[in-house]
């Protein structure tokens, strides 16, 4: 095996730092969000996007965190150039205060979701497959090694599972969850009549 360079140290060692540090629920990430490749960031800034709709800040420097009661963390974890990274992000999730994780990977051998799941168990993992292809190496899990995964891209939905999860327990995004659904439907609502009174063919033109 080949030593482990000091960039990837460092970070497994800040992360074994957090898990042995005991802060308070408030003052920690409840989701993490990892990805195999920053390649991966335009499929998994649905997540990003659908976090901090929902008021969720990024934590971006431990120290310094921000006002925000919910918030998460990114980072890339590579299932294959990194495994002591995703083993030491997997094991220490829980001791670091996240409640659920969002993990995206691409390629044929999208395996960080999945051995994710495995090491952070019990917590939950959300896969994201970031293609089409990649979905049966996130979803092919054994009986007894769960994890629950979106469809190819839609990290945007991974983030809402992952607040209807924390929702159980905080009745605040609980209201956040009907807020954005409500929002949604409005939506709906105008396009509709839009469509309706405008007519299709002007309808169609106007949206080009
Ligand atoms: N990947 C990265 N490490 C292990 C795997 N399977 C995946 C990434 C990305 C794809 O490989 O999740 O979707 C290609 O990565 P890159 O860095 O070559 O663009």
């Amino acid at each position: 095996m080949t030593g482990t360079p000091d960039s990837v140290q460092s970070l497994i060692d800040d992360l074994h730092a957090e898990a042995e540090r005991d802060r308070p629920a408030e003052e920690t990430p409840e989701v993490g969000i990892v990805m195999g490749s920053d390649s991966d960031l335009d499929a998994m800034y649905g997540a990003y996007e659908a976090l901090t709709e929902l008021g969720f800040a990024e934590v971006t420097a431990r120290e310094d965190p921000p006002e925000a009661r919910y918030t998460f963390e990114t980072y890339v974890v590579s299932a294959h150039r990194t495994p002591e990274l995703m083993y030491a992000y997997a094991e220490t999730a829980e001791a670091r205060g996240l409640d659920v994780v969002i993990a995206g990977a691409g390629g044929k051998s999208a395996d960080l979701p999945n051995m994710t799941a495995s090491i952070a168990y019990p917590l939950p993992v959300i896969g994201v497959p970031v293609q089409e292809k990649s979905v049966s190496s996130v979803l092919g899990m054994p009986t007894g090694a769960p994890i629950v995964a979106a469809d190819a891209g839609k990290s945007f939905n991974a983030a809402l599972s992952a607040v209807q999860m924390l929702a159980r327990e905080h009745d605040d995004l609980r209201e956040r969850l009907v807020g954005y659904h409500e929002s949604l439907q409005a939506g709906v609502g105008e396009v509709s009549r839009d469509l309706n009174e405008t007519g299709t063919a002007t309808f169609r033109a106007e949206r080009e």
